[in-house]
């Protein structure tokens, strides 16, 4: 018998035969049958084919469609003109595989700044609807990627002077570009506008310089301080038919006048801050003493926003050490008594879970509204951390603040804490009506900081063993990106079999240049000396001066962390990179403890110290 003759092409054809019942059968064994006759030629070209497929279709099109079917469009410019397959970069570069091999290679996930050499990451130019900006190639690339390098080592080895002074000179670069765009284009305007060299409003109160005031003098930044000062003392005025967000204008208004009035003792800065302190007033006049979220601070009226009566938790919560530290320093009791009678309220209410809060609270009935809902992330982050810092400020003598910091840890632990899939990263989810959700804010990386602060303070040793967990999940949620730069909201993975721990919505892709995770990374380094942190902080910022520093000055919000040929820049440089960011990357590389001590000053939400309160027992 001659043996079948060999086809050099492949006949497909569809099956007719067997009955309803057993057809799957039928066909499975067909399939088979047809499989085996093929020649090993025609079999590997099939398995070579379905590879390729496989590997361009993964995770770039699972991922696009996700994002669809969520319900998520996103309203991002670059999301319209992306291509279809912009993941690429990233399953070669930063998928898991490569998370696993870094926390194996590395035992904490760290990338230094040799890795990244070695990678040959390649140094971008940001494009805008067609414009090209040019990041510095040449000035930053051969400042911070060469020398920086070199002296990194040196400091992970032996942490020495000279390698600090220049880590700390690194974040007074990156300050004086970011001041001298907002000198050169929006000078005494609330927020830079980078790429179009303009500037934005908010409030109509210089935001930017005021939130910075302390951090130039906490950077030594002489000059700078006293061009800011000069206008803080002839051209800030809070007289003003202007409505500001009671919050957002304590933390960092107040907040930044008081803080700068501490560390320079210049009375300027306190007449200031006790001006608008006395405008934010009226919030406090509304039926359940729960402040509006809204003042105009020239008319002395208030209100709250136009949908709703509600104020944000947070926001009502977050106000206290700021108030209480006006009445201190004025020795007028209207402020802290304003503020202390939303900390008592809030302390009875019904609604909470194991100590967590809902996110929003009727002004009018002083209850929660939209009960049901637990985060720790937008709304109510800052409530959590307000709670730890009064108690703190006052000399931990306010047991009843204490008491619910505690009880609402144990309560996280209870119901928000989980860890993902693959590599079991501890984080912080958010609970709907008892259905629990893997979405996690950047703005929860506050967290690792605070735990650590409590602990510090005396509080169970497991709120530190927590803080290096969610620590670690913070700094991956920046090293897993293509940018490697954190989105503002992540999704974990917690299904077993999962390929990666952390998945990005396409609307959820932005960096705004926040602090969370170097706030935290600075009260780690504090506490344990542990150089990682520090790596860790100096990756973070070698990577915002790659992907969001625009040449002509000034620094960028950017639309898309996932693709660093195309972050979209938003073209805004918030005032919390100047109030934040950048002070607490100088903090975390200084290696002075007394730099603004911990046992002597509290920052506020905005990363303002404000004075611990001398203990008058
Ligand atoms: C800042 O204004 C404060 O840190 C606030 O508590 C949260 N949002 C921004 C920074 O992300």
């Amino acid at each position: 018998m001659h043996p079948p003759s060999r086809k050099d092409y492949i006949s497909i054809s569809l099956a007719g035969q067997g009955t309803y019942n057993n057809g799957k059968q039928w066909r499975r064994q067909s399939c088979w049958r047809k499989w085996k006759q093929l020649s090993r030629l025609q079999r590997s070209l099939i398995l070579l084919f379905l590879f390729m497929c496989g590997i361009a279709s993964y995770p770039a099109v699972t991922e696009h469609l996700r994002g669809l079917t969520d319900g998520e469009r996103s309203t991002e410019s670059n999301s319209v003109l992306r291509p279809i397959f912009p993941q690429k970069k990233l399953s070669n570069k930063r998928g898991p595989p490569i998370l696993q091999n870094r926390l194996q290679k590395k035992g904490n996930g760290t990338v230094t700044v040799e890795e990244k050499k070695e990678k040959g990451e390649a140094e971008g130019v940001i494009s805008w609807r067609g414009a090209v900006v040019d990041t510095d190639k040449d000035t930053e690339e051969a400042k911070d990627g060469e020398s920086k390098d070199h002296l990194l080592a040196n400091h992970k080895s032996g942490s020495s002077n000279q390698s600090e002074a220049s880590l700390l000179e690194a974040v007074k670069d990156a300050f004086r570009h970011a001041w001298q765009g907002y000198k050169d284009f929006a000078w005494g305007h609330d927020e830079l506008r980078p790429l179009s060299k303009s500037y934005s409003e908010w409030f109509g109160l210089g935001l930017t310089l005021i939130d910075a005031l302390d951090t130039m003098w906490i950077l030594g930044l002489k000059e700078e301080f006293e061009e800011a000062r000069t206008w803080v003392a002839t051209e800030l005025t809070f007289n003003k038919n202007v409505d500001v967000n009671l919050f957002e204008s304590t933390i960092r208004i107040l907040g930044g006048l008081l803080s700068t009035y501490h560390l320079t003792g210049d009375t300027m800065f306190l007449d200031k801050a006790k001006d608008i302190g006395s405008r934010l007033m009226p919030a406090f006049n509304t039926p359940s003493k729960i402040p509006y979220s809204d003042v105009n601070i020239g008319k002395g009226t208030a209100h709250p926003p136009r949908w709703t009566s509600d104020s944000t938790v947070a926001e009502v919560t977050s106000i206290q050490l700021e108030f209480r530290e006006l009445s201190r320093l004025t020795q007028d009791p209207q402020y802290q008594d304003a503020v202390a009678e939303v900390m008592k309220q809030v302390h009875k209410l019904d609604g909470k879970l194991d100590g967590l809060v809902p996110m929003f609270i009727n002004t009018n009935n002083g209850q929660f509204t939209h009960q049901g809902i637990f985060t720790l992330g937008a709304r109510a982050d800052s409530y959590y951390e307000y709670l730890l810092k009064q108690w703190i400020q006052g000399g931990k003598k306010e047991d009843q603040l204490l008491e619910d910091y505690v009880q609402a840890i144990e309560g996280v632990k209870k119901n928000l804490l989980q860890k993902s899939s693959p590599n079991g990263l501890t984080f912080v989810g958010e609970l709907s009506h008892g259905q629990f959700s893997p979405k996690m804010d950047h703005l929860v990386c506050f967290l690792p900081g605070t735990l650590a602060l409590g602990a510090h303070h005396g509080l169970p040793a497991d709120h530190m063993d927590l803080a290096k967990q969610l620590m670690e999940t913070c700094y991956q949620m920046y090293i897993q990106m293509e940018t490697g730069l954190s989105p503002e909201i992540v999704h974990f993975n917690m299904h077993e079999g999962s390929i990666r721990d952390i998945d990005v919505k396409l609307a959820d892709r932005h960096n705004l240049l926040r602090p969370e995770t170097v706030e935290s990374l600075f009260y780690m380094y504090r506490f344990t000396k542990d150089h990682k942190y520090q790596d860790w902080g100096w990756n973070i910022l070698q990577n915002f001066n790659k992907y969001t520093k625009v040449s002509s000055g000034g620094y960028t919000s950017i639309n898309n962390v996932r693709d660093p040929d195309y972050t979209s820049p938003r073209d805004k440089m918030e005032s919390f990179f100047l109030g934040e960011t950048l002070k607490y990357l100088y903090l975390l590389f200084s290696d002075d403890p007394s730099l603004i001590s911990l046992d002597e000053y509290v920052f506020n939400t905005e990363a303002h110290p404000l004075p611990i309160w001398p203990s008058t027992a």
